[in-house]
């Protein structure tokens, strides 16, 4: 199976569709097929701070109806998720735009869109191992966690990454570079912090190129290993990239 891996969406769907399309998608009823069997992956957050994560989520949804997703859930998912049970969460860092688009919603549609996205996240695994050489999980995954039980360790480095509790003074997590350190067998393809280009290091494959803050969109193709993006249509906000040093 050869897999095309799009990184962090955010709500960005024209930029979605022009990806799909140029990575040789067909649509029919909705759904993405690829002429050659390819699958699409994605390494989630698909919402959030964008102008259209609705349109995002029922594409997602009708990829799932049809049995053809490979998706695992980022931070902004998770927490969506947590918002929709009725957990108490902060509406910042993009939900509120989430939010906004859901409450425009009649409230039988509010309803109904509340409880598909319930069943969506539910069905979701923590992360994709689509072959024995690769993975795809949301802030990456360290080589000794693969094929461990699902832990609360396993799922907070899966959805924010590899964290250490400490926060620059703007409020930012400070973020350690796992991938540096990497020296497993399956690549591991992800995104969550946004780059300018994409972060290729070890068999890792950083593909968040911030495309809701003005960067781009992009997709790695496996096992070809190469990049296919298209530009973001949002403004460029240069200080929300990331520099791996
Ligand atoms: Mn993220």
């Amino acid at each position: 199976m050869k897999f095309d891996i799009i990184g962090d969406i955010h709500g960005c769907y024209e930029e979605l569709l022009e990806l799909i399309a140029l990575l040789g998608y067909e649509e029919s009823q909705g759904i993405y097929r690829h002429p050659e069997g390819r699958q699409m992956s994605f390494v989630g957050d698909a919402m959030d701070r964008g102008p259209y994560s609705l349109e995002v989520l029922r594409l997602l949804f009708r990829m799932q109806d049809a049995e053809l997703l490979n998706y695992s859930p980022g931070n902004h998912c998770n927490k969506l998720y947590r918002f929709f049970k009725g957990n108490p969460v902060h509406v910042n860092n993009g939900l509120e735009t989430t939010l906004e688009e859901w409450r425009a919603l009649p409230k039988t549609e509010q309803r109904h869109f509340r409880a598909r996205y319930i069943e969506f996240y539910s069905r979701l695994p923590l992360y994709q191992k689509l072959s024995l050489d690769l993975v795809v999980a949301h802030a990456g995954i360290r080589e000794d966690m693969l094929g461990r039980p699902p832990s609360n360790g396993i799922a907070s480095f899966v959805l924010y990454g590899d964290t250490n509790g400490k926060f620059h003074a703007d409020g930012r997590p400070v973020r350690r570079d796992w991938a540096k350190s990497y020296n497993g067998f399956p690549w591991i393809v992800y995104g969550h912090t946004p780059t300018e280009e994409p972060y290729l290091i070890n068999r890792t494959a950083n593909i968040d190129t911030g495309c809701v803050f003005g960067g781009a969109l992009t997709a790695y193709r496996f096992p070809e290993k190469t990049l296919v993006s298209v530009p973001s249509r949002q403004p460029y906000q240069p200080d929300r990239f990331h520099r791996f040093t």
